[in-house]
């Protein structure tokens, strides 16, 4: 059997194969073998690693995942502007189609990407696109036809084939290659592998000496997942859409069983309609993970227009090094206002950690 028809036939029984909790772990061993015989296939054809380079602008990037017709580029004609739309970029098996949002003070980078069908980026190397695609993103927002819900779960997996973790963690494994003296595993009192299964496993990736620490309970999944450098773990929303062609009870519904099942925020929506479109915005801005920082100069008043875009749990040091990436070490201390305090125009160090809305003035050495 071929590369090919051996990855049609997983493909198959996949398909096949109902989701339940008595299947759930065969689903789990089959999308595992997916993913393996895909990347044996692209790497066959010469394509591994070959993505394709999009420009990352604005203060972050998310990426519009969906089935044809979900309404993905509706979504990106209603909440982008479209003087701000840069030209679309061609590319020679993948089109990408970017729009910036503008919304609270920061600047999103919405990228389309057409074209994630099950099963049809094998083959043409477009899996490997997707990924490069989605490697850059902050985060993904699916858009779901409300009258085919099961879409949702069908893109999930159709991304863990392409070793894109949605919504998951990287396990809390540290491996540590060593010289000599075999497999050394602490447990930590976690739930672990069997000794005999995790040496096997470590062996089938040519690793016979090592120290393995465990800050988690882990299954032999995990483990393999933690041996693999070329998994991409995102965050992601779901836009359930074209709420406007079903009851409203329905689409609550499915909502919330999707949110029950896959444990992501779900936004009813009608991009058609342009219903809860600010909903989505908020959603999709909370999910990023970034917060506001109104930048005042000393004497002056602060720019309440255009906030500081930074990643949550940031230190002032943190907003020093975005500023003034040469010149952050000379920052003396800093006065804050807003949250993070409990003062306003309260002097604080480099290592004060901001919250969202804060107010802050660097004083530097001169
Ligand atoms: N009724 C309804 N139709 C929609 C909605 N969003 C998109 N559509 C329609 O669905 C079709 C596909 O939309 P499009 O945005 O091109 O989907 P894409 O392939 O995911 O980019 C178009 O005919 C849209 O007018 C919606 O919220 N409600
Ligand atoms: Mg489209």
């Amino acid at each position: 059997m071929t590369l090919e028809e051996k990855h049609q036939e997983l493909r198959t029984e996949y398909s096949k194969t109902k989701y339940n909790k008595a299947t759930n772990k065969h689903l789990g061993i089959l999308r595992k073998k997916i993913a393996k015989i895909r990347r044996e296939l692209s790497e066959k054809k010469g394509s591994t690693g070959v993505g394709f380079a999009v420009r990352k602008t604005g203060d972050a990037t998310v990426a519009l995942v969906g089935f044809p017709n979900a309404g993905k580029s509706s979504f990106l004609g209603d909440i982008t502007n479209a003087e701000s739309r840069i030209a679309d970029y061609a590319f020679t098996t993948l089109t990408v189609i970017p729009g910036m949002l503008e919304y609270n003070g920061a600047k999103i980078q919405i990228l389309d990407i057409p074209g994630l069908i099950e099963g049809a980026s094998i083959g043409k190397g477009g899996g490997r696109k997707i990924v490069s695609v989605i490697r850059i993103a902050d985060i993904i927002a699916f858009v779901v036809d409300v009258n085919n819900p099961s879409q949702l779960y069908k893109l999930i997996d159709e991304l863990f084939t392409l070793d894109i973790r949605v919504n998951s963690e990287p396990p809390r494994i540290r491996l540590e290659r060593r010289k000599a003296g075999g497999i050394d595993i602490e447990a930590n009192g976690h739930k672990v592998p069997a000794k005999q299964d995790i040496v096997s496993l470590l062996g089938e990736a040519k690793m016979y000496n090592a120290y393995v620490v465990f800050y988690q309970n882990a299954t032999l999944d995990d483990l393999s997942d933690a041996l693999d450098n070329n998994i991409t773990y995102v965050s992601a929303i779901t836009l359930l859409n074209k709420i406007d062609t079903v009851d409203r009870d329905y689409a609550s519904t499915m909502a919330k069983e999707l949110e029950k099942t896959t444990g992501m925020p779900v936004v009813q929506i009608s991009a058609a309609k342009r219903i809860n479109l600010e909903s989505a915005k908020e959603a999709i801005f909370s999910r990023l993970d970034v917060m506001r920082i109104y930048l005042k100069p000393k004497g002056g008043a602060a720019d309440m227009e255009r906030p500081l875009i930074i990643r949550k749990n940031s230190t002032v040091m943190d907003v020093a090094k975005k500023l003034h990436s040469k010149t952050a070490n000379l920052l003396k201390h800093a006065y804050v206002s807003g949250r993070s305090v409990k003062f306003s125009n309260q002097l604080v160090g480099g290592e004060h950690r901001l919250m969202d809305g804060d107010m802050v003035t660097l004083a530097f050495d001169k």
